[in-house]
């Protein structure tokens, strides 16, 4: 059985719990674990975390690492292990198991793509530990594989940026930037723009992996392969950044000759919507540390918890003032 979390859009509410606890732990991008205990650290209410991040590859990522490890802390009664995967697959297995080995009890991670996860996941399962899934959603044959995941509704993203271009640009002549192949973000964005639009106003795609450089490299060879591409549609802020320094390079206008339509909503996205260079910006917002401590401490003490837990988005246009973008959070 697929165990594939499809979401339907809508909006959680949470509480965050707070209670005493005493240390925290983290590994860099190297991976190797740096922890700092306070005096008596693991005593009384701790929960021991093991969170896998899957790297730091945009604006969204660093936010919403941000936003964990605000939530996460000693003084909410965690102890913390953080690792940071670099957008590979296997450093993840690998932090899964560790923290199987360090008797965690509670697993929380974001699946850098949705598939290749069985064997860990049951091993995960066989040792007992619940699993809060982040952000990203996984394709797997384990039965139950997690308690609850947390995150946007990728597909109804998608479906949104679409309905703008309908709306303005029904004859656009559209370039698809995609995000990480195989990511949910990337399937569902694509499921749900494309179904809106029409693959007929599809010209091309190809994917900048959710990073600046690479979204810039494949936004180059699309202005090659596509000379008469009048829309952008890029799954995140940072390859719709990257893909203006391409346009800007041809001798084009980001915004006028060439529309960007984006998905994020961080901080630089949105300067380009004040800078009239993207158009359109579907927020996904990353700032939900609250509510994954949340899901944690009822995970651990067994409360009930929803399958499926909707981080709310909005979205914008032009309108947007620059006091919007300077009181914004990320
Ligand atoms: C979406 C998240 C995506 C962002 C990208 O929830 O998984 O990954 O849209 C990030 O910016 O790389």
């Amino acid at each position: 059985m697929l165990n594939r979390s499809r979401r339907t859009r809508g909006i959680a509410a949470t509480i965050a719990v707070l209670a005493l606890g005493l240390t925290a732990c983290s590994t860099g991008s190297d991976g190797k674990a740096t922890s700092t205990s306070t005096a008596g650290g693991g005593q009384g209410g701790t929960i021991k975390v093991g969170f896998s991040q899957l790297g730091a590859e945009s604006g969204w990522r660093t936010a919403n690492t941000e936003s964990v490890k605000a939530s996460l802390t000693a003084e909410n009664g965690i102890d913390l292990t953080f690792s940071d995967a670099q957008q590979k697959q296997e450093n993840q297995i690998k932090a899964l198991r560790d923290f199987i080995d360090q008797g965690v009890d509670v697993i929380a991670f974001s699946p850098v793509v949705e598939t290749g996860w069985d064997e860990v996941l049951q091993e995960i399962k066989d040792a007992e530990i619940p699993v809060v899934l982040v952000d990203r959603t996984v394709d797997t044959l384990v039965v139950d594989p997690y308690v609850t995941w947390i995150g946007a509704d990728f597909e109804a993203e998608g479906i949104t940026a679409g309905e703008w271009v309908v709306e303005n640009h029904p004859d656009a002549k559209i370039f698809e930037l995609q995000g990480t192949l195989g990511s949910g973000a990337q399937v569902d964005r694509e499921t749900g723009f494309d179904a809106t639009v029409g693959a007929d106003h599809i010209v091309g795609k190809a994917s900048g992996n959710f990073t600046r450089a690479e979204g810039k490299a494949a936004m180059e060879a699309a202005l090659q392969a596509y000379p008469d591409m009048n829309l952008l549609f890029a799954h995140n802020d940072d390859m719709g950044l990257g893909a203006i320094e391409a346009i800007e390079a041809a001798g084009k206008v980001p915004g006028k000759d060439i529309i960007i339509v984006t998905v994020d909503g961080v901080r630089d996205g949105l300067q380009a919507l004040v800078d009239k260079k993207f158009n359109y910006v579907v927020e996904c917002n990353p700032v939900f540390g609250d509510q994954i401590l949340d899901a944690i401490k009822k995970v651990h003490s067994g409360a009930q918890l929803p399958r499926t837990t909707i981080v709310f988005d909005q979205a914008f246009d032009q309108t947007i003032t620059q006091a919007d973008v300077d009181a914004r959070l990320y």
